[in-house]
């Protein structure tokens, strides 16, 4: 009788052990796509109950061909092949392609979803991806890709099935103008990490990415026609380290990578104040004639061009030329900020005549909250950073604001008092506070008609590399992605912080360094 009971016993286990694995092993397709977690969130999801499987004959079609085309279902190849191992062949077509297949159309999307929405149609037979650009079939590239299972992010091939919800999305963003900003004067970074910042902001749907070239401890972009500001200027940074510049042919190399996943690089030279490293650097740029020591502390504000002297605006002149040749976007930032040493009344006129020189280059200027102290040309973007009166006066002026309040959007503050790296200054900034705000109610006279976007600065005193910039960065930079993309209707902190808390193996697969707050819930 106990033997019987015994073998009874054992067999259960062995049938209940084989049924556990079996089901460990094959995980459900996905059939709901209104389950997945895409951030930024889209506007518009309906699922149809199928599943879209991408295997070893999947290809990428395109229908017809043309520069534009061939770049992006490129870009989509090279995002699939690494951890697929599959081949995902680029073929052109007039008609519909077969079974299996990846449709890229730039003919067929909804005039609704404008210059950089997208449809994103998948069935079980096909994933279309249709855009009026090629802007918005890149955004619709990076829904497709959160659609699939994190491990596509992975480097090398994964032995896992490639399954994906099918369903209808209809995509567009809220703000023309989504942002970040990386102070790459305080501690220099190398072109291959910001490529990396580039690969990562692209991610979430981020379109421009603010370079913050120039400050008092270091001068980071080469000017022919002014050498030593690098040549001295840039061989300085925070605390001892070597500092460093980024050549001409380095900077267009960061635009062209950028302009590949279709990121706008704004260019900043901050003036008149953060100026040490030039005014260390060319002694005819100070008020007294004489070039002060390299600076490579973290005070601000003590630092002014001379803006009474002729040859200050020559140089202007020809750095913006310069810089206006390499950078094929509308905009280069003048800065503008803390400009304590500069009197009021040389200020004003100062940044009215930089702002024309920004304009006999062919660029409109943006400058922090602090530039609608004087006038502002038509089209100046004034950057809302920390004075609300600045901002207003702005407005008033009829410009448009760039939405940076520090409290919300300094990425380089704090989590909590804890945080290893970071300042305090703003406040403290968990993950909700920073996605929890509305640019359009957060100060009283600044409505939607004010706004162009938002932008995450990432401020460098307290970081020296990319992995830092990524602990900052991650997980609050997503947070601002979806401010900028997603409408405030559709936006609550306890829904987001589902689908954040689902990235977490994203985040591991891109092997992003992210600060795990304890108010989300991680599923790892
Ligand atoms: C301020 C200041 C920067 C600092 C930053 C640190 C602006 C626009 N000017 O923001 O120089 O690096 O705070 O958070």
């Amino acid at each position: 009788m106990y033997i019987k009971k015994l073998t009874y016993h054992v067999i259960c286990c062995i049938i209940t052990a084989v049924l556990f694995l079996h089901v460990s092993c094959t995980t459900q397709p996905p059939t709901d796509l209104t389950k997945e977690n895409i951030i930024p969130k889209p506007v518009s999801v309906t699922a149809n109950g199928e599943t879209f499987p991408l295997n070893m004959n999947t290809s990428i079609y395109t229908q017809g061909s043309s520069e534009d085309l061939d770049k992006t279902a490129e870009y989509l190849a090279g995002l699939l092949r690494p951890a697929t191992g599959f081949d995902f062949e680029i073929i052109v077509t007039e008609t519909a392609p077969p079974k299996g297949s990846i449709f890229l159309s730039l003919s067929d999307a909804d005039a609704s979803v404008g210059d950089e929405g997208y449809n994103l149609e998948i069935t079980k037979k096909l994933v279309k991806i249709s855009a009026n650009s090629p802007a918005g079939l890149f955004n619709g590239i990076q829904t497709f890709r959160q659609l699939l299972p994190a491990e596509i992010e992975m480097k090398s091939k994964q032995n896992i099935e490639w399954n994906i919800a099918a369903g209808s999305i209809t995509d567009y963003p809220v703000y023309s103008y989504r942002g970040a900003m990386l102070d790459v004067a305080r501690h220099f970074m190398s072109v291959e990490e910001v490529k990396r910042y580039i690969d990562l902001i692209s991610v979430y749907k981020i379109n421009y990415l603010h370079l913050h070239l120039s400050d008092d401890q270091g001068w980071r972009i080469e000017i022919k026609s002014w050498p030593n500001l690098t040549e001295h200027g840039g061989q300085t940074e925070i605390g001892d380290g070597p500092g460093g510049f980024f050549t001409q042919e380095q900077y267009k190399d960061i635009v062209r990578y950028a302009a590949y996943r279709h990121v706008t690089i704004v260019p900043e030279i901050d003036m008149p104040g953060h100026t040490n490293a030039a005014l260390a650097s060319y002694p005819e740029l100070n008020a007294n004639g004489k070039a002060p020591e390299l600076y490579t502390g973290t005070r601000v504000g003590f630092s002014t061009l001379a803006t009474h002297k002729e040859i200050t605006y020559k140089f202007i002149k020809e750095v913006f030329t310069e810089i206006a040749g390499m950078t094929p976007g509308p905009y280069i930032h003048i800065g503008g900020d803390e400009s304590h040493v500069t009197k009021k009344e040389d200020y004003i006129p100062f940044v009215e005549r930089v702002q024309d020189i920004v304009a006999e280059t062919g660029k409109t200027s943006i400058g922090w909250d602090e530039i609608s102290l004087g006038t502002l040309r038509p089209g100046t973007i004034a950057q809302y950073w920390s004075s609300a009166e600045n901002a207003g006066n702005a407005v008033a002026q009829g410009a448009k604001l760039l939405m940076s309040p520090a409290s919300r959007a300094y990425i380089d503050m704090k989590y909590d008092t804890t945080t290893r790296i970071g300042y305090t200054w703003a406040g403290v900034i968990d993950v909700d506070k920073a996605y929890n705000w509305d640019p359009t109610t957060l100060e009283t006279g600044i409505g939607r008609d004010n706004i162009i976007g938002i932008e995450a600065p990432l401020w460098t005193e307290t970081i020296t590399n990319i992995k830092d910039a990524e602990f900052l960065a991650f997980p609050r930079l997503p947070g601002i992605a979806e401010i900028g993309w997603t409408p405030m209707s559709t936006r609550s902190w306890d829904e987001y912080k589902v689908r954040l808390g689902n990235h977490a193996k994203r985040f591991k697969a891109m092997d992003i360094n992210y600060y795990p707050s304890k108010l989300v819930p991680w599923i790892e």
